[in-house]
């Protein structure tokens, strides 16, 4: 079985020399999600878009394993089983476990990585990682309460809706929560924050300041793509030279990832490769 070290240096996301080597597969089988980001619109039976919440279809855990043994016999150097959505893997987790531990039973010395809000990290770490979960990825677009309002709609939470500075102060603190308790574990954790021009654009250093205290291992900045039908459909983009000025600026805080290719729900192959899932393999 392969240490967390070498995972790690064979992760595509986590070790940019990886990138262009190994393939990672995302497997869409979480649909729902527990919050509402006002840049979110995610598409099912989408074969034209690449960006995080699109994808072709949703699988359920058995397609995936399914999906998943096509590809270790196609794609090349496959490393990495990603869950990234195209929701919250978290908020449908019975099927992300279900997924994780067949594929795990399978391929006991895949890396399985996964991509969340936060909001039920906290509770569910110590599954996932006894599933064999070894890399994390939260995603922190503001750690002021002010700046997360706006980004964030409602957090839903024990069955509960919490709109508002109150939903954003809950969010906040369930992130803080899981990404303390991750730190003394053997996994490596990312923060992603998406990039908002005018709304937390002036916080990103906060937030990576934030992150390295709370034990993350590296940090993701990434442009906001605006969306159609969407709150923020209409904030414009933010330029190649001002997100390498914001990294380059961020690093001194904490370490880059440089090379994210904000890749879709069901993406497969290397980060170069931008394509769907079903029409890869
Ligand atoms: Fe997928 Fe994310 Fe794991 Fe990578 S993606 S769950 S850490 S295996 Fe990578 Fe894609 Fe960027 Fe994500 S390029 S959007 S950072
Ligand atoms: Fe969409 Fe992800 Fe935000 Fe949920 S956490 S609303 S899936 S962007």
């Amino acid at each position: 079985m392969r240490t967390l070290e070498q995972k790690t240096k064979e992760h595509p996301c986590f070790n940019a020399g990886a990138a262009h080597e190994a393939a990672r597969i995302h497997l869409p089988v979480a649909p729902k999600c527990n919050i509402k980001c006002n840049f979110c619109n995610r598409k099912y039976d989408c074969q034209n878009e690449s960006r995080p919440g699109v994808t072709s279809n949703v699988l359920t855990p058995v397609e995936a394993l399914e999906r998943y043994k096509k590809a270790k016999d196609t794609v090349p150097n496959l490393k990495v089983v990603g869950i990234a959505g195209p929701g919250d893997p978290l908020a449908n987790i019975t099927e992300t476990m279900e997924t994780i531990r067949l594929i795990g039973e399978y391929d006991p010395d895949t890396t399985f990585c996964l991509s969340t809000n936060g909001l039920k990290l906290r509770k569910f770490a110590d599954q996932l990682i006894g599933l064999g979960v070894s890399h994390f990825t939260v995603t922190i677009n503001g750690v002021r309460p002010e700046t997360a309002a706006h980004i964030y709609r409602y957090a839903t939470f024990e069955g509960v809706k919490h709109f508002g500075l109150e939903g954003a102060k809950l969010l906040l603190d369930k992130q803080w929560e899981a990404l303390n308790h991750l730190k003394g574990k053997d996994v490596m954790t990312k923060v992603n924050t998406v990039l908002i021009k005018g709304v937390n654009d002036h916080e990103v250093e906060e937030i990576a300041t934030w992150a390295r205290t709370a034990g993350a291992d590296m940090n993701n900045i990434m442009p906001l793509i605006p969306v159609e039908g969407t709150p923020f459909e209409d904030i414009g983009e933010i330029s190649r030279q001002e997100l390498v000025r914001v990294r380059l600026k961020c690093n001194e805080i904490m370490p880059q990832m440089m090379h994210c290719t904000q890749c879709r729900a069901d993406a497969v192959g290397t980060l170069g490769q931008r394509c769907a899932g079903v029409a890869a393999i």
